[in-house]
């Protein structure tokens, strides 16, 4: 190993972070970024540790602070989502599922799954977590005209199947599935309800999207760093059922995890501080850009899905890209243009599209946590069209939207400017 590695290696990661968080337009649904004072909390020595076992109750010594930084986040979170009960371990949203889905069914048991056209995640499919375990999916019929599951259907379907569990929540997500529509008909047939919140967490928060807890969801299940802007990891509430959630936190540990990632935790608690104070302001913005851009999109000739729905009620726009080439063209060349998106399945897509699939999904959740507000979401679907309907070269216009993103440097909805003192931080402690 010699010095010039170390060099370039620093250079690499420098490259990509001014790159990300300087020049480029993000509208990857399932990121954001935290901000400096989580980012300053996320970066410590917990990084280092284990602390395998309960809050006092641990395996491992030197878990002082640490024991008490984790209940702290688990009071938080389960005042946020409404839950009577919560845990931050899991590493992701899917590590929440695999726990979840293992205490709630068995190999050959039948779970309810919301169909693949309305966004469902892929842990939910047999293709991922569920079938992992064995469990049986059976998906609930779609309704192409409300882009969402067909609820008469799925009623019936319920009380036909008496699945151990249904799952909603999604990842491609622009409308929210009927909670409420499907908890007696699950209740009657002793199913529970598991919502998976990894998108839409930061705007149920922020009180922009129905809390499914409050709708009759037994479980709610998410990541912590899509519309919830904090670290990367997951976390899962259960409404009230203490029995449940026993069981599902001795799953977690040992079957999914040993070690949770500790230093996730503290800038966890700051994200979640920061939503608690500046969330309802925040998901509000980050609904009216989505809704902004998709009717700019609109304008500028794009066809973006669910018109006659009002777009969207969530961060995410889907647009249909088969005129401009595709979504896997479509997205390589925005990128040249400095602009980050995903391809997408749309719903009428055959699953064999996938690397070429007729969709974009874009997210305004970065951008809106950078500033940005209805106007600018009209000036990016300018860029849109000079790119892919005008067929601009892709090169010339990158440097038009960094010279746009220079404006949007700094995180808000956050602590950031708030005086805040930073002491003993890694960074001073080990030079
Ligand atoms: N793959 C993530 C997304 O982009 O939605 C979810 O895990």
């Amino acid at each position: 190993m010699s010095l010039e590695e170390i060099n370039k290696l620093f250079e690499i990661v420098s490259s990509h972070n001014e790159w990300r968080l300087r020049k480029t337009v993000n509208l990857i649904a399932s990121e954001n970024v935290m901000s400096r004072t989580a980012w300053l909390a996320y970066i410590s020595d917990f990084e280092h540790r284990y602390a395998e076992g309960k809050p006092g109750k641990r395996y491992y010594e030197g878990t002082t602070y640490i024991d008490i930084l984790e209940p702290w986040a688990n009071d938080l979170m389960a005042k946020l989502t409404h839950a009577k009960y919560a845990d931050v371990r899991p590493t992701s949203g899917t590590i929440s599922n695999a726990g979840i889905f293992r205490v709630l069914g068995s190999v050959g048991d039948k779970a309810l799954i919301a169909p693949v056209q309305a966004g469902a995640h892929v842990s939910h499919t047999k293709f991922g977590t569920l079938g992992a375990l064995g469990i049986q999916q059976v998906e609930m019929p779609y309704d192409s005209d409300s882009m969402n599951v067909d609820i008469d259907k799925a009623v019936k379907m319920v009380e036909e199947v008496k699945p151990k569990f249904i799952v909603m929540g999604g990842s491609v997500y622009l409308f929210p599935h009927p909670v409420k529509e499907l908890s007696e008909a699950a209740k009657a047939v002793g199913s529970k309800i598991v919502y998976d919140a990894a998108h839409v967490l930061g705007l149920i928060i922020g009180g922009a999207w129905r809390n499914p807890l409050d709708y009759g969801a037994d479980i709610i299940t998410a990541s912590t760093h899509k519309t919830f802007p904090g670290p990367q990891g997951g976390f899962y509430g259960v409404r009230d059922d203490e029995e449940m959630f026993k069981a599902i936190y001795k799953t977690i540990f040992p079957y999914f995890l040993s070690n949770h990632h500790l230093h996730h935790i503290p800038a966890l608690i700051v994200t979640a501080l920061e939503m608690e104070n500046y969330g309802k302001e925040y998901a509000k913005q980050v609904v009216k850009n989505a809704r902004k851009l998709a009717e700019s999109l609109v304008e500028a000739g794009f066809k973006v899905l669910g018109e006659h729905l009002g777009y969207t009620q969530s961060h995410q726009v889907v647009i249909d890209v088969r005129e401009q080439g595709g979504g896997h063209k479509a997205a390589k060349t925005l990128q040249e243009a400095n602009i980050i998106v995903n391809k997408n399945l749309l719903p009428y897509d055959p699953p064999s599209a996938i690397k070429d699939p007729s969709g974009l999904r874009l997210g305004v959740q970065e951008m809106t946590r950078f500033g940005m507000k209805e106007e600018d979401m009209g000036q990016i679907a300018l860029f849109f069209k000079k790119i892919l309907i005008d067929r601009a070269e892709p090169k010339e216009v990158a440097s038009e939207v960094t010279e746009f993103r220079s404006g949007f440097t700094r995180v808000k909805f956050s602590f950031d400017r708030e005086g805040i003192e930073f002491n003993n931080t890694v960074i001073d402690l080990v030079k």
